[in-house]
């Protein structure tokens, strides 16, 4: 990136001599240099170089409430005066960590009373995949250790979390997935329903599951995870057939289903989660991001109350991180979901935001470059094609990355996975900052074509 101000420069020295980026290509990123990000409020960024950008990714799909909340300053600093660390190791436990579990259960669907505490995504996911053995080891039912998973599914970057994802750019790095962790395919039908409708596609897709199970035999399968709606894989939202084709799946065969609501959980749909949106009744559930708006870390594992039955059975379970439940990221946490509840912030997603957004993309579709629109909530993607009628891409033109890079140079972040451009702006967001997005995702749509057709 080309600087004006010598502040950046300096900064940008100091990521190239010291520091390695997550999901970066580091000597690209030392020449190239960072965009130095230097503060927030609302729905915007701005650059060390003056930028104003509109956040259309909430962060990284996380900062729900919003940027420059001061409440959860004041609640983080209120908990760091008050007591900054203790662990719940060795029978101990403090209020924060409880009043939050409480907060959680009141807002989880019915039957979901109990939160065990972990920094992050991949760490719920590490904790699933250790808390589902272990129920079925108590339960006399020690070889129900698959974990059934899709292609194209994220479920974080730690060994567990990205076996159990489906990102085959992460597993050719490290030799994954672990043993004992199988994809199926994903419910994509814009890039994988050849012929088939979506209605068949996604009953095609669901059928999957039941398939697997029946070629590991059920007696060995543990659980199936997915996102209620596939986030970093390019907000795939499945056809309407998929989630009650695998609802009569999971009801057939004995086996646990987590919903990993990382992305989905917190309002991003206008339910409180994704589980609720499509009426998946989940018998765990990994949550993070939006839990603290992504003022700082934390994520968990919600548990259903029949799991945790059994649990009580087992023993201990050995399993646990220094910060799991951290009370200064507790307190936070409570703060922002008292925000959310508070202010009906998802109510109002729900009602006005998310159909004012989701009707404002669509218009997108009359683009020449644009072969499909579709969202959630307040989740959008958008399809870039050679050809509407064929779902013909441009191949090796790199044309989501061209787009991405306009979105940054005209104020607006916009996410490419492949030729998927994709959204999830704060949900604070109002009616007139998505019009400026849909605008200016407009505008970078032409540029991107400009430079297709130059
Ligand atoms: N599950 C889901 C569904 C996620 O989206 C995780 C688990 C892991 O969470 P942590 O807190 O460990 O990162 C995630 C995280 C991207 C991107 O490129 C998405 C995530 C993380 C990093 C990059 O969209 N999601």
């Amino acid at each position: 990136m080309t600087s004006n101000n010598p502040q950046t420069r300096e900064w940008q020295a100091l990521s190239s001599d010291h520091h390695l980026a997550p999901f970066s290509d580091f000597k690209q990123l030392k020449e190239k240099g960072p965009r130095i990000i230097t503060h927030a409020k609302g729905v915007y960024l701005w650059d060390s170089e003056g930028h104003q950008i509109l956040d259309g990714m909430a962060g990284l799909w996380c900062v729900a409430i919003g940027y420059g909340r001061d409440e959860l300053a004041d609640a983080a600093s209120k908990q760091m005066r008050e007591l900054p660390y203790y662990n719940l190791f060795f029978q101990t436990a403090h209020p924060p960590v409880l009043e939050l579990a409480k907060a959680i259960s009141e807002i989880a669907p019915a039957g979901m009373n109990h939160v065990f505490f972990t920094g992050s995504g991949s760490e719920g996911n590490d904790t699933m995949l250790r808390m589902v053995r272990h129920y079925w080891a108590i339960k006399g039912q020690p070889n129900k250790k698959v974990i059934i998973s899709r292609k194209n599914g994220y479920h974080g970057s730690t060994v567990a979390g990205a076996s159990l994802g489906g990102m085959t750019y992460m597993h050719e790095q490290g030799d994954l997935p672990i043993p004992g962790i199988v994809h199926i395919p994903q419910p994509y039908w814009f890039a994988e329903g050849g012929d088939m409708s979506p209605e068949e596609f996604g009953v095609w897709a669901a059928n999957q599951l039941e398939e697997k199970i029946l070629e590991l035999g059920v007696d060995n399968v543990g659980a199936f995870i997915a996102e209620p709606i596939q986030g970093a894989g390019g907000v795939i939202v499945p056809p309407d057939s998929y989630w009650p084709r695998i609802k009569e799946i999971l009801a057939k065969y004995d086996i646990l289903f987590v919903a990993d609501e990382v992305i989905c959980g917190f309002g991003r749909t206008g339910e409180w989660f994704g589980s609720d949106f499509y009426g998946l009744k989940p018998d765990m559930m990994t949550i993070a991001k939006g839990l603290t708006s992504g003022y700082i870390p934390m994520g968990g594992l919600i548990v259903r109350d029949e799991v945790v039955a059994v649990l009580n059975e087992g023993g201990d379970f050995n399993h646990g991180f220094t910060y799991s439940g951290h009370p200064v990221a507790a307190a936070v946490a409570l703060e922002n979901i008292r925000i959310l509840r508070e202010e009906k912030i998802i109510e109002r997603v729900r009602s006005e935001t998310a159909p004012y957004l989701q009707k404002r993309l669509r218009e997108l579709n009359d683009h020449p470059l644009v072969g499909e629109v579709r969202g959630v909530g307040l989740l959008g993607a958008i399809e870039l094609v050679k050809d509407k009628a064929t779902r013909a891409r441009y191949e090796g033109k790199g044309v989501g990355m061209i787009c991405r890079q306009f979105c940054f140079d005209n104020g607006l972040i916009m996410r490419a996975v492949g030729d998927t451009m994709i959204i999830a702006p704060p949900l604070v967001i109002s009616k007139t900052e998505i019009d400026e997005l849909v605008a200016k995702a407009r505008k970078c749509l032409d540029l991107t074509l400009s430079v297709l057709q130059g």
